[in-house]
């Protein structure tokens, strides 16, 4: 059994939807990011980084196995399975270079934008054009990786379990996706997966409603060293 730490973010979908294309058993443990459960001792014993998603893996011989970092817990569950990443040497070369141009470009790009679109004060139109212009950038990195193959490594993997939540996220994030036709079909592809669809709607009962209020805003956005 895997526990999986988990609340309903992009972040969060991409190791659901490994956890249900896999069929691995786990058990989803929210860890309500608004209310600040992911600064308790025992959720930083997990990630000290004090996001989630993480994971436990009890399914090994010995201690249980934590592992945090969205890249990290997919290459983990990749090596667990043998699923989702081609096991010779330029494979999982580029199985990594795209899992990292993931966790160091689109997903932090597409992060600020979010936060820019949704939780920013008025008046704040040099950042969120900064994260705007990245983010399209980046997905027309993704269009000419997408040119000539249905997905980023040629095979369904986890670089595109990785990429594809914060793709799926475009319209509200401002991007019609209307340049990007490549882009626009692989994630239309993957929207159709089963093991998806239970991933986006894991948790759907926890998102959020309404926009944070001021104490909210304190846990997720005044954040600094501890
Ligand atoms: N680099 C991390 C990013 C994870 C992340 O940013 N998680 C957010 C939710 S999407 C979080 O836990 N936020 C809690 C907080 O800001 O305190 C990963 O890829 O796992």
């Amino acid at each position: 059994m895997i526990d999986f730490y988990y609340w309903p973010t992009p972040n969060g979908w991409k190791i659901g939807m490994m956890l249900e294309e896999c069929g691995l058993p786990y058990r989803m443990v929210p860890v309500n990011i608004g209310r600040g459960d992911q600064f308790t001792p025992e959720f930083l014993a997990i990630s000290p980084n004090n996001r989630m998603p993480a994971i436990v893996d009890h399914d090994v011989s010995g201690e249980p196995v934590p592992v945090f970092e969205s890249g990290a817990i997919l290459v983990y569950l990749a090596e667990k399975t043998g699923r989702f990443m081609p096991t010779d040497a330029m494979g999982r070369k580029e199985t990594l270079e795209w899992l990292f141009w993931q966790v160091g470009n689109i997903g932090p790009m597409a992060g600020q934008l979010s936060h820019f679109v949704n939780y920013a004060p008025a008046g704040q139109d040099y950042a969120h054009t900064r994260y705007a212009n990245e983010y399209n950038r980046c997905l027309g990195v993704l269009e000419c990786r997408l040119e000539g193959r249905d997905y980023i490594l040629g095979e369904y993997s986890i670089a595109d379990m990785a990429t594809w939540p914060w793709v799926l996220i475009a319209k509200p994030l401002g991007d019609s996706l209307e340049a990007f036709p490549n882009v626009r079909r692989w994630r239309q592809a993957i929207k159709e997966r089963a093991p998806v669809q239970r991933a986006v709607d894991l948790g759907s009962e926890y998102r959020r409603q309404a926009p944070p209020d001021d104490r909210e805003r304190d846990i997720l956005f005044n954040q600094r060293a501890r």
